[in-house]
């Protein structure tokens, strides 16, 4: 016989303002408590621990994703949107669309645009600091850049694109609880969603775009065709506000810091550790949930059926059980494994996107400035799965001749 132990309950509530403005004490606490806690809030299960969010990422047989990877089970809730192919979705109807996600957003594929990137990227350098040493990380930088970038690989027009951060932020709040911020935007978004599933049909994106191409899967047969707007749906979803979040995640962790500036400026194949450490302190997508398709034992505890478990990545990125002192941003540690893009089967499809913006955009800065300064307190935004910011005034140390 199996033996039971009992589930530690807490009533922390993981959508709270409070929590959403600073997690981290109660993080800390969940992860104490043990591998495995109950939120009495929202009768669901929690792990904040490395070890037990790890598993339950690889482990996609036991804890799928097609009930949502938010506090709702889509088969006792209707979702708010039909639901994602490749978010919401496990094998085998996941495969082809990720499969087709995959080679869309391969490093191979994105070496074509590298240069591009790298050249708007100077170019947004030089007029922000044409302006002065003063800037915003968030709205000069981390907002203006993948915007520039973004819209246009995918194949969008030019008008309407600023809906597509209100509707990444309404997003990813929605994993959250009907009630309190997704109830408050919920009235407004009417004319943004039916702009993004606007955007997705085939003769709205340019001849030799991203979205083009996921077009050109289904005429190969690859996918049906009635999948390919779903999938460009996900671009538009999952690809502009994550990336302003890592962008600004960090320059964050690098302000103040001109040894580990200095240390980039000096050794640019630092780059992609400096964003992947950055994407591990902060965890810019905090949490996703789970749903047991069968009794599943966790860390000892049988978890029944139809539970919904959330994964607190963000938790987990800091689990000091598997990091050295994890709330220091260190470019001489080897961040891989971190659970910031997730783990296994639904790894984060777009990080090789992510790393090329965050990358070339921090190259720019590192080409023309000598280190960067908060100038005042960075402003949270508060959404109940993105841990990010509204605005983190800067300002620039000129270069030294
Ligand atoms: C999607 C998607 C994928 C990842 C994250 C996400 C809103 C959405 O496929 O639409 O968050």
């Amino acid at each position: 016989m199996p033996h039971t132990i009992a589930v530690p309950e807490t009533d922390i509530d993981i959508f709270s303002e409070e929590y959403l403005r600073d997690p981290l004490p109660a993080q800390e606490e969940l992860r104490e408590i043990g591998p495995i806690v109950r939120l009495t809030r929202y009768d669901v299960y929690a792990c904040a621990r490395y070890e037990e969010v790890h598993r339950g990422l690889t482990d996609w047989q036991s804890l799928q994703s097609g009930a949502g990877v938010g506090l709702s089970d889509f088969l006792k809730e209707r979702p708010w949107r039909p639901p994602s192919l490749l978010l919401e979705a496990d094998p085998p109807r996941h495969d082809a669309p990720r499969h087709v996600g995959e080679r869309l957003l391969s490093p191979r594929r994105l070496r074509g645009m590298q240069d591009e990137w790298a050249r708007v990227a100077g170019e947004l350098a030089d007029e922000i600091l044409g302006a002065g040493d003063a800037f915003d990380a968030v709205l000069d930088i981390a907002q203006r850049f993948p915007l520039r970038v973004f819209p246009d690989a995918i194949g969008l027009g030019p008008h309407g694109r600023e809906h597509l951060l209100p509707y990444g932020d309404f997003a990813f709040n929605a994993f959250g609880p009907r009630e309190g911020i997704v109830e408050r935007l919920a009235p407004t978004m009417g004319p943004t969603v039916a702009w993004i599933d606007e955007q997705c049909a085939r003769e709205n994106l340019a001849p030799g775009s991203l979205g083009a191409e996921i077009w050109e899967s289904a005429d190969r047969g690859e996918i049906p065709p009635e999948q390919a707007p779903l999938i460009v749906r996900s671009l538009l979803t999952a690809g502009v506000d994550t990336t302003v979040t890592g962008i600004a995640a960090v320059l964050h962790a690098l302000a103040g810091d001109r040894v580990q500036w200095r240390m980039l400026q000096e050794d640019r194949s630092l780059l992609p550790r400096a964003f992947e450490e950055a994407v591990r302190l902060e965890s810019p997508v905090q949490a996703f949930f789970r749903t047991t398709t069968a009794p599943t034992t966790i860390a000892g505890v049988e978890i029944p059926a139809r539970e919904k478990v959330v994964l607190i990545l963000g938790a987990a990125n800091r689990d000091p059980r598997r990091w050295d002192a994890p709330e220091r941003f260190d470019l001489a540690r080897d961040p891989s494994g971190h659970v910031g893009f997730g783990m296994g089967l639904h790894q984060c499809v777009g990080q090789h996107v992510a790393r090329l913006e965050a990358t070339v955009m921090l190259g720019a800065l590192l080409d023309r400035v000598d280190g960067v300064d908060l100038a005042a307190r960075p402003v949270r935004h508060l959404n109940n799965t993105l841990r990010g910011w509204d605005s983190m005034p800067m300002r620039a140390e000129p270069r030294r001749a």
